[in-house]
């Protein structure tokens, strides 16, 4: 079938659906093609431009930043891609570490265009609530939707399982809860119709959750997973390997990033509310707006606390990580300070070297995309 709105006929990158030929058309993209980026390491960048087909490229100067995920507008012949095309998601994590004397805070994005996000939890050793709204937080502010998924079913009686998914459940306002044992095969299949043929879904979860075991049974086949790689690179060798797509038998795309798993929260004011969305028809009725729901007179939150409404520890997670954004967001603020003052130095210590006759190179402020 052709696409007349694209002009593009029937060779099209996997994941390509309606939003992605939206996109394409709103421009003149022509003779540029469309590729996936299905993955990325040391030795490229790897892309799709049809199911089945996978070759490396480079990536023009505005678009060094591509992830795993990312829809791209690729110059084929010479194999290089020109343009990143707007993510639908986007996975940002921040930078951590310490640059120079100053510790820097940023984003960076890790992987692209999620349609949905399995949160793994592992039955058999009790789910973790705080570390499951820390997870739910990250996949809505992804913009993905996350579904969450208790895994091992096989290793608990059906009673311990049901009063944990409502316990999960209840940490997981407006999500699916689901129950799945790759042993039994219980609940997989339920698991399999919630991800169309055509989305591309990401995993997350704390080691031992699963993951490698879920992809396993959801690929049909052993698939490396990327941190697997690392793990067992006990040569010294560095790898380098940022992510890639391993392609589901249903069709379904996964994305694989190590960083994922292990991202901190960054900046996440929507995905905070989602992921709390059950604790605002309480906060409605708060005597102030900016309420804090700690010691304030007339709030409606404590008083759903008192009267059993809403779960103590459900509101203790709630300030926990409330607690750590504001932080974040202080670590923020005083970095732009630091960015300014140093923005001016350089502008000065230009305007000097340029007096005295030397030569002054350009604000060089290189986003790196490595570790
Ligand atoms: N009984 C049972 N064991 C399972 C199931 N799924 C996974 N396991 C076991 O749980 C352990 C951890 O599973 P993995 O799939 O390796 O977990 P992971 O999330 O990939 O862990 P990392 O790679 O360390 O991040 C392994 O020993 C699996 O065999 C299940 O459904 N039932
Ligand atoms: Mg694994
Ligand atoms: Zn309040």
């Amino acid at each position: 079938m052709d696409e007349p709105s694209t002009g593009l006929g029937t060779r099209l990158p996997p994941g390509w659906d309606d939003h992605w030929s939206g996109v394409w058309s709103s421009e003149q993209r022509s003779p540029l093609r469309p590729a996936l980026v299905t993955r990325i390491d040391k030795g490229g960048i790897t892309v799709s431009e049809s199911r089945g087909e996978e070759r490396l490229v480079i990536a023009a100067k505005g678009a060094r930043r591509v992830v795993v995920g990312d829809m791209v507008a690729l110059d084929a012949d010479a194999g290089r891609i020109e343009e990143i095309l707007p993510r639908r998601t986007v996975f940002e994590r921040r930078s951590p570490g310490v640059a120079r004397d100053q510790v820097q805070i940023s984003s960076r994005p890790l992987a692209s265009n999620m349609d949905t996000v399995l949160v793994l939890q592992p039955l058999e050793r009790g789910v973790n609530l705080a570390r499951l709204a820390r997870e739910l937080v990250l996949s809505w502010e992804s913009g993905a939707t996350p579904v969450v998924v208790l895994t091992k079913t096989d290793l608990v009686t059906a009673e311990d399982r049901e009063s944990q998914r409502a316990a999960a459940q209840s940490f997981a306002p407006d999500t699916e809860v689901l129950c799945v044992s790759t042993r039994s095969e219980a609940g997989l299949a339920e698991l399999e119709s919630k991800i169309d043929t055509e989305s591309v879904i990401a995993l997350m979860g704390t080691s031992g959750a699963g993951k490698s075991s879920l992809v396993n049974t959801l690929a049909g086949r052993p698939v490396q997973l990327t941190a697997d790689v690392r793990e067992t690179d006990r040569k010294g060798r560095h790898t380098t390997t940022a992510g890639q797509i391993v392609e589901l038998r249903d069709g379904s795309l996964l994305i694989d990033t190590p960083g994922i798993r292990g991202v901190g929260l960054w900046a996440a004011d929507e995905g905070f509310e989602k992921a709390f969305s059950d604790l605002s028809p309480f906060a409605q009725s708060c005597r102030f707006d900016d309420c804090t729901h700690t010691n304030e007179p007339g709030c409606g939150v404590l008083r759903a606390v008192e009267s059993g409404g809403l779960a103590r520890e459900r509101l203790d997670v709630f300030h926990a990580l409330a607690a750590e954004l504001d932080e974040l967001e202080e670590g923020i603020e005083v970095l732009d300070r630091h960015r300014r003052r140093e923005r001016n130095q350089r502008s000065r210590r230009r305007v000097q070297s340029r007096d005295s006759g030397g030569h002054s190179d350009d604000d060089g402020s290189s986003d790196s995309n490595e570790d």
